[in-house]
């Protein structure tokens, strides 16, 4: 019984099967837990999807950026780019079932009994373990209802439904949420994101520092799983925090951390073959 946390996949399926195989997993008795990024850059997003779903009683994902940028280009919200391989998506004829079960994945994971928080990005520095939940519930609730599209939109009239009403204040703070748990690496003191900067923190501008850097972290009895960053490169990160994605779609490596004795096993890709 292991339960195994795979960084971003990015549609290289080839090597997630690679890696499960390594690792013998069972889905009967071992669970599988992804950082998000499922889709996108890589050469086979569908078959990647239809594996976790297929895997979904022992598999869990927290959703990434590519993941949203997916619902928005299936709402119509974003528009569709050749560079993120989405063409067999779209043309599955089991499209609707898997933008539905997407739509009910989760921003945040939480494991209560082995002490594990993983989200695609991270968490900030500025939150505590009741305002992240809080914050993921908030996204996870409008992902799955008819006002999905407000997670999107750059303004809104406040009224916008009989039924639904949210003021823009309130969902301007959502989508820096949503920010922070899909796309942050760097923050300035003041807690603000920096999402400009994307290399490695030793090339980094001096007053934007990596999130997990700054004492303050969401509670120290949790350890906290995330992806995202594939350009962190060689660097020191605090205990208990543990980046995944080592940058498999870039010719890098499909990293599986396995918990029970945080054993780290990485298959080096090529995502031409
Ligand atoms: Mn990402």
């Amino acid at each position: 019984m292991s339960t195994y946390f795979i960084g971003d996949v990015h549609g290289c399926y080839k090597h997630l099967q690679t890696i499960l195989d390594h690792v013998c997993f069972n889905p009967k008795v071992d669970t599988l837990h992804f950082t998000g990024d499922l889709i996108a850059r890589g050469p086979n997003s569908l078959e990647v999807l239809r594996l976790v779903y297929a895997f979904k009683k022992s598999a869990s994902i927290v959703l990434g950026n590519h993941e949203l940028h997916l619902l928005k280009t299936y709402f119509g919200i974003n528009s569709r780019k050749r560079k993120d391989y989405f063409d067999a998506i779209f043309n599955a004829p089991d499209l609707e079932e898997l933008i539905n079960w997407l739509r009910h994945q989760p921003m945040l994971f939480i494991d209560e009994n082995k002490k594990i928080l993983m989200t695609h990005a991270g968490i900030s520095p500025n939150w505590n373990i009741n305002n992240t939940k809080k914050y993921a519930q908030e996204i996870e609730e409008i992902l799955v209802s008819d006002h999905y599209f407000l997670l999107f939109k750059k303004s809104i009239h406040d009224n916008v439904s009989d039924t639904y009403q949210i003021h823009n204040n309130k969902l301007k703070q959502i989508q820096e949420n949503i920010n922070v748990f899909t796309r942050m690496r760097y923050i300035y003191l003041n807690g603000q994101l920096d999402l400009k900067y994307k290399g490695a923190p030793k090339d980094a501008p001096k007053n934007i520092y990596p999130w997990f850097s700054l004492n303050k972290l969401v509670d120290p009895t949790y350890n906290i799983i995330f992806g995202h960053w594939a350009s962190l490169g060689e660097i020191e990160i605090p205990d208990g925090i543990y980046g995944l994605d080592s940058g498999c779609c870039w010719g890098g490596a499909l990293t599986l951390l396995r918990w029970e004795d945080k054993k780290i096993v990485c298959i080096p890709c090529d995502p031409s073959t």
